[in-house]
């Protein structure tokens, strides 16, 4: 008998995402493990296996696949959870948007390990895959799409049900964050329809290259923040739960999120400041643009802060930094997702230098960047769905997360943020001195000329240290959730896990937040001035046919 008080279509349509979320995980960071050995010159990979291709499969199991089945799973569940329970027709929409997305990740797996799509996630032309790889991503996207839709319908039943009623934050969010999901994908969809397709089944001779990047751009940052906030609804919406308070200000988390639908998208020239197709003024414009989305963040920031000392000092903690000892720091549920916001503290102060015009320059393109995103997605993103692992998989599994799995699930957050220290300290550093990314080659580590990669830290060996204890993390967070599945004891009535949602008091919101045809408007208007000049420039402008670099 299964202990869990989760319907019975969630929990196996949840627990069906999540399946190949921690697979996706597992194969991705041993991945990862073989790629800080190449670049070390201390593994050479079998003939039938090369750099490229683990590096494709590296980005796109953990960043694409393992993030999009997970953030869904956590979806599904807390809609349901905090609306009720899904319809038949919610239900089977997201089944079928499930299956579409799955085949689409299939399609794409297997043309990786074919060799035939060794272009890596952000698939840069003029390098070309198979057609299917292509074919793939557009099933990924669009079942994720049908699955969005399916939440946004069971969210419009509980509308019109209560009419003239704000929305539980849990479901505001998830709608917020579907509707910026849907809006990014344009871009990629249109790049991959229109020009990757016809292109790679040899339909047309050559590709827009920069017009293709750019549309991949488009979507390519809004992306970062399909990942991220999700996190950011657990720290908003769960954390206080699990601290035993209420949000710290529903008017507050709901207009961080209304500010990233915003000013997500027209942003993307950030990631192609070195570009040469693209003319300053525009550049500028989305430096600015890319300003403005860091302010959700530190309001995200505020108001952690806020809740963590205000709790603290109601459970008696005086002083300055009295309170920080009052948090509930055994609870690896908190400990995890508060080390997931620590680590966005350089994350995000890195991204700010990223987006700085000038400095750009001088880490574009260097390990610096992979530095970046490890302490973006790779930690603040990943441990926060860790810490929700944790309770989430028993809450749907009706077994228990026991006294020592909750001591492994310590080790493994743990060892996550030593490797993750190692790891990425030793990027950026590498990355300042020069070491480029995305390349298989390095061979610093024998040079005597650039003997400066021998420090410590900036260290090609301090990476691989790191990287090897992140995997050996990963394997012990995919025993955790093997235990928490099938193995570990059954509930009962008492200790049977919940679903944490905070009390969030919208009486003060104003209702013109959840007006999302207002920012749907804006966001598109903002599009247009970002974007409408410079792509026409660069279809009108085109160089001819680009041709064609196969893997
Ligand atoms: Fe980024 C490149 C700029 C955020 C991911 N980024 C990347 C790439 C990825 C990525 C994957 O402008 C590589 C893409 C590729 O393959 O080429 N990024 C930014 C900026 C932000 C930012 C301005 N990035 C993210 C997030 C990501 C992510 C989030 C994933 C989830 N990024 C860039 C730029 C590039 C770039 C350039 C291109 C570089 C190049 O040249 O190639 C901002 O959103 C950051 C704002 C965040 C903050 C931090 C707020 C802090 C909080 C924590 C509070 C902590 C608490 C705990 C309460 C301002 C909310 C207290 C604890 C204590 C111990 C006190
Ligand atoms: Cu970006």
């Amino acid at each position: 008998m299964i202990n869990s008080k989760v319907p019975k279509g969630e929990r196996k349509l949840a627990l069906a995402n999540l399946g190949f979320a921690y697979t996706a995980f597992l194969i991705g960071t041993l991945c990862g493990l073989f790629q800080v050995f190449i670049r070390n010159d201390a593994l050479t990979l079998p003939s039938w296996l090369d750099y490229y291709q683990v590096l494709t499969a590296h980005g796109l199991l953990l960043a694409i696949v393992f993030t999009t089945y997970f953030i869904f799973a956590f979806f599904q569940t807390g809609m349901s959870r905090t609306l009720g329970a899904f319809g038949p027709k919610v239900l089977s929409w997201n089944w079928i948007g499930f299956a579409i997305t799955s085949v689409g990740t299939i399609l794409v797996v297997i043309m990786i390990i074919a060799g035939e799509a060794s272009v890596l996630y952000t698939f840069y032309a003029p390098l070309q895959a198979h057609g299917l790889f292509y074919i793939g991503l557009a099933l990924f996207v669009i079942g994720t799409w049908v699955q969005g839709f399916a939440l946004v319908g069971h969210y419009r039943v509980w509308r019109k049900q209560n009419k003239g009623e704000l929305s539980p934050l849990f479901a505001f969010m998830t709608v917020a964050t579907v509707i910026l999901w849907v809006i990014a994908c344009l871009g990629v969809v249109a790049a991959v329809l229109f020009q990757f397709i016809p292109w790679a089944f040899g339909w047309v001779e050559g590709i827009n290259v920069e017009l293709s990047r750019s549309l991949f751009w488009y979507f390519g940052h809004p992306l970062v923040y399909f990942w991220l906030l999700p996190a950011y609804m657990a720290w908003y919406v769960i954390v206080p739960k699990i601290l035993g308070t209420k949000v710290f200000s529903d008017s507050l988390a709901r207009l961080s999120f209304v500010l990233f639908i915003l000013f997500s998208i027209p942003v993307g020239f950030h990631h192609q400041l070195t570009e040469p197709g693209i003319a300053s003024f525009w550049k500028f414009l989305q430096t600015v643009l890319t300003f403005m989305v860091i302010i959700p963040s530190l309001m995200t920031a505020f108001s952690m802060f806020a809740t963590f000392e205000l709790r603290g000092r109601e459970l008696g903690g005086r002083g300055v930094f009295g309170w920080f000892r009052k948090l509930p720091w055994k609870d690896v549920r908190f400990t995890s997702i508060f080390i997931a916001m620590a680590f966005f503290i350089p994350g995000g102060a890195g991204g700010i230098i990223n987006a700085s015009f000038q400095m750009n320059e001088v880490i574009h393109n260097t390990l610096w960047v992979v530095g970046h995103f490890h302490i973006t997605v790779g930690t603040p993103v990943a441990m926060t769905f860790f810490g929700l692992t944790f309770w989430l998989i028993p809450y749907l599994t009706g077994r228990r997360f026991t006294k020592s799995l909750q001591r492994l699930a310590f080790i493994q957050v743990i060892s996550w943020s030593v490797g993750m220290v190692f790891m990425s300290t030793a990027q950026h550093l590498l990355g300042l001195l020069g070491a480029p990314r995305r390349t298989a080659y390095t061979g610093y580590a024998h040079d005597d000329a650039l003997a400066w990669f021998d420090g410590i830290l900036s260290n090609h060996v301090t990476m691989a240290v790191g990287g090897s204890i992140l995997f050996l993390s990963a394997a012990l967070l995919v025993f955790i959730v093997v235990q928490l599945w099938w193995i570990a004891p059954q509930a009962n009535e008492k200790n049977r896990e919940t679903f944490p949602v905070a009390p969030s008091d919208s009486s003060a919101t104003p209702h013109f937040l959840e007006n999302w045809k207002l920012w749907i408007g804006i966001a598109f208007v903002l599009i247009a001035i970002a974007y409408t000049v410079p792509l026409a420039d660069m279809i009108q402008h085109a160089p001819p046919g680009s041709g064609r670099f196969q893997t």
